[in-house]
């Protein structure tokens, strides 16, 4: 069940080293492949950050055969009570829910799993589209996240005391975390774009500044916010609003779309 003023603290994340073949990774844009080495020395640091932040860090070994598996986040969902593989929505990627599960059942009691055909059909679901505040659970529907895998994941969490709400990825936008972040139980950190839907608006919003949309995947992790960074406008709203910043380079991880919630899978045990 949401805690209020958990939603955000943790104890663990799993990570999984980015593999050479991240240069062939997903993009929607393609501005260069990424470099492998740079990407592990990003990677590095964000693993730095995350256990500065107080986590107990896993990093599972790379997989040359999903140049996309870097980003653990879009494979399961981690909640205090159990984790959830998901079935991601892009065909090259749905094998990464396969591999992540080893992992899963070494650190929770309980895994379950999205199923392949529910009642409403073939369902799929990324991480990259599912926000966790403290009252419920938001999952944007995108072109990797589908109605059915929403409506299979409701079922799925439901005796864990959870709510999911669907609301919509504008087509332009990879994932809904792709343009925001939980920055506290009841703060949002998004883009315009995302929040012209009107459906965050019950939650404090701040607006990430245009131009900086980039940065709107931050993660708040126990008293941090992990940002990109070259974000210098979000990064100092963020200050003034009483945010311990921490701002980590990510340019390699932005060739293939990636930021900072996808490269960890974060979860809380409940002792
Ligand atoms: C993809 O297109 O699937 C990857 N290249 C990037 C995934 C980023 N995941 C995320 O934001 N949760």
């Amino acid at each position: 069940m949401p805690i209020p003023g958990q939603s955000f603290r943790f104890t663990h994340a799993i990570l999984r080293a980015p593999a050479g073949s991240i240069v062939d990774g997903l993009r929607a844009i393609d501005t260069g492949s990424p470099d492998a080495a740079l990407f592990r020395a990003q990677h590095a640091a964000y693993r730095d950050a995350l256990e500065a932040a107080g986590l107990a860090t896993t990093v599972l070994a790379p997989l040359e055969e999903f140049p996309d598996s870097v980003f653990v986040e879009d494979a399961a969902l981690c909640l205090p009570e159990g984790a959830v593989v998901l079935r991601p929505g892009a065909p090259t990627r749905l094998g990464e829910a396969v591999m992540i599960e080893p992992a899963l059942l070494e650190a929770f009691e309980k895994v379950r799993h999205l199923p392949a055909l529910g009642d409403h059909g073939h369902g799929r679901i990324e991480g990259g589209d599912v926000l966790v505040t403290d009252r419920e659970i938001l999952v944007g529907r995108s072109a990797r996240t589908n109605g059915a895998g929403i409506e299979a994941l409701r079922e799925v969490v439901r005796d864990w005391g959870y709510r999911v709400r669907e609301l919509a990825t504008p087509p332009e936008i990879l994932h809904f975390k792709t343009d925001c972040g939980l920055l506290d139980g009841e703060t949002i950190l998004t883009t315009r774009r995302l929040a012209a839907g009107g459906h965050l608006g019950d939650y404090r919003l701040i607006h990430v500044p245009d131009g900086e949309e980039a940065a709107a995947n931050a993660v708040r992790i126990n008293d941090v916010v992990l940002l990109p960074a070259g974000f210098p406008r979000t990064a100092d709203l963020l200050r003034t609003a009483g945010y311990a910043v921490v701002a980590l380079p990510n340019s390699e991880a932005a060739k293939v779309d990636g930021g900072m919630s996808c490269l960890s899978l974060r979860f809380r045990r409940i002792a």
